[in-house]
């Protein structure tokens, strides 16, 4: 074992979900080391424990783990699990930690930003029961990589991550495991993959699944055609490349253009789905017929009895908080509990561990539950297919339906990427000042009922997260919620989220953008966004 002198990086702060920066970034000498060594220095002791190691297969995913295994040598650990070809969906190595009874797990993505030698790449840590890591371990993890003085790593070849097969170095011992097969079978027992395959076998009814040239195309091709039977074809740019094709793996109309093109009216297709460079996000298309990730959520809960997995019913759910108000109706009619946590999956963890929620998603694209400790896009892709099944109704008629019984959550989310650090803090510093004033103040036909920056008092460990985003909530019981995301590498991206209530009555048929058009001048007046960043309009609008 090799001790190695290790620079310190001060800049080794996980974000929403772990460490991501650019593949240079990463590769600079020692910076993907001391921040695995960190990691290790925070689970201390590693000996005789086991880890899960797996990437989205993103360019530098194999270079990464094979550091991984030689740093996880050196520091004792008793077993590695590593999904074939290095390849693990983030539900998946959730999946496998859990199954294994792994000690935790490093899961290599930077998710929906786009690959390649000159984009990005990420590392984040799981715990034992599969969720992210909390709060607590990210900023002892963030202490120890400016603490560092050395790192650990064994001298030996390369480990082959192609074939499935076991070895051991020194006192480890490494297990190259299929990245598909636990998964697959632990789907197979939350649906009625019976009625699923009489559904895809059938003629009246095609899918397209959209696996974007990301880590999802190996799980969807063996569940969704193999054993569901959906034809050959079903799954399209299914072989997962190191720059995702050049694309941005994320989900969304902007992005996911080839899904949505063959999607249109009159293509005949009744379901369309994409999942993210590490398969956690979910978007679903009916026929020429968008589906808010908010209201997927809510009609995923409200339709809950009719999934094998949840026959005895739900206890509870949960939303992040700038997720629309969809899912706490569906939660208010069923009598259950609905949670508001802050954005970011970690946040759900103790809430599933605990047993008081059972399902729970964000506004992007983000949709879980207690079957793994991580959202999971082809888990959700699945709950649709088998509501579809049941109800012999096609995604349009499921969601018209749901609005004639809850009203409508008009929601859509402006992202403004890539603008100036210190003009995104100086708009947000303003803002902040002024939120005190705010209420009682009117703007255009919204008059502010209270304004505040959201904190969250974890309800199981009573741990608190401030800071976690401006909200401004309407007298009308709209809201605008402001945030700086925590997963972008250049500069900052502001996220503005829009949602408005429309009770059943009401006008159910509006484009989004419309319904909530006064809000948004609003928020501009409040904010100054164009003021502040110069920019007219938002880059990605969802
Ligand atoms: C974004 C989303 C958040 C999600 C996170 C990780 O974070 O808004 O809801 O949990 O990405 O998703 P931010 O800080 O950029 O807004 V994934 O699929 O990138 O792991
Ligand atoms: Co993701």
């Amino acid at each position: 074992m090799t001790k190695i002198e290790a620079p310190v990086y001060k800049d080794q702060i996980p974000g929403t979900s772990g460490l991501r920066k650019k593949v240079k970034h990463f590769r600079q000498p020692g910076y993907l080391e001391n921040f695995i060594q960190s990691i290790f220095n925070a689970i201390a002791p590693c000996t005789g424990k086991t880890l899960v190691i797996g990437g989205d297969g993103r360019y530098f995913n194999r270079q990464a783990i094979q550091v991984i295994i030689k740093m996880a040598v050196a520091n004792n650990f008793k077993k590695l699990l590593i999904g074939q070809g290095g390849i693990l969906s983030t539900p998946a190595a959730s999946c496998v930690i859990r199954k294994y009874k792994a000690d935790g797990g490093i899961i290599l993505s930077a998710s929906h930003n786009p690959g390649g030698p000159d984009q990005d790449f990420g590392v984040k840590y799981n715990t034992g029961s599969g969720a992210p890591a909390p709060e607590a371990l990210t900023a002892d993890i963030a202490k120890h990589t400016r603490e560092i003085r050395h790192y650990n790593i064994v001298k030996i070849d390369d480990i082959d991550l192609d074939i499935i097969a076991s070895c051991r170095r020194s006192n480890t011992q490494i297990d190259i495991i299929s990245a598909v097969d636990d998964y697959a079978r632990l789907m197979a027992t939350l649906f009625d993959f019976t009625v699923i395959r009489s559904l895809l076998s059938g003629h009246s009814f095609k899918m397209c699944f959209d696996a974007m040239h990301a880590v999802t195309g190996d799980y969807a091709r063996t569940i969704i055609e193999q054993q569901l039977g959906a034809p050959k074809g079903t799954v399209i740019n299914a072989v997962p490349l190191p720059d995702f094709g050049g694309g941005h793996p994320d989900p969304n109309l902007v992005y996911a253009r080839e899904l949505v093109e063959r999607m249109q009216a009159g293509s005949g297709i009744s379901l369309g789905a994409a999942s993210d460079g590490d398969g956690d996000r979910n978007m679903i298309l009916g026929e020429g017929f968008y589906i808010n990730p908010c209201d997927s959520l809510a009609v995923i809960a409200a339709n809950a009895q009719l999934l094998p997995a949840f026959k005895s019913g739900l206890t509870g759910v949960a939303r992040s908080m700038p997720t629309s108000r969809a899912l706490d109706r569906v939660a208010s009619a069923l009598d259950i509990d609905c949670y508001e946590t802050p954005t970011g999956w970690k946040y759900f963890g103790n809430l599933l561990d605990a047993g008081k929620i059972q399902i729970c998603g964000e506004e992007s694209f983000g949709t879980g539950a207690n079957h793994v400790r991580e959202k999971d896009g082809l888990w959700a892709v699945l709950c649709w297919l088998n509501i579809l099944a049941v109800k012999g109704k096609t995604p349009e008629q499921v969601m018209r339906s749901h609005w004639k019984s809850y009203g409508r959550d008009y929601f859509t989310r402006h992202d403004y990427e890539g603008i100036d650090l210190d003009d995104a803090e100086n708009m947000f510093n303003t803002l902040q000042e002024k939120l005190p004033a705010l209420a009682g103040q009117t703007f255009g036909s919204h008059r502010v009922g209270q304004a505040d920056n959201f904190s969250y008092v974890d309800p199981v460990d009573n741990s608190l997260s401030s800071n976690q985003g401006v909200r401004l909530l309407f007298e009308n019981n709209a809201r605008a919620v402001f945030r700086l995301s925590g997963t972008g590498t250049s500069g900052a991206t502001l996220r503005i989220y829009f949602d408005r209530f429309e009770h059943a009555g009401g006008n159910l048929d509006l484009d989004p953008q419309a319904a909530l058009n006064s809000l948004i001048e609003c928020a501009d007046e409040i904010a100054g966004i164009n003021a502040f960043t110069g920019r007219s309009k938002p880059d990605v609008i969802t």
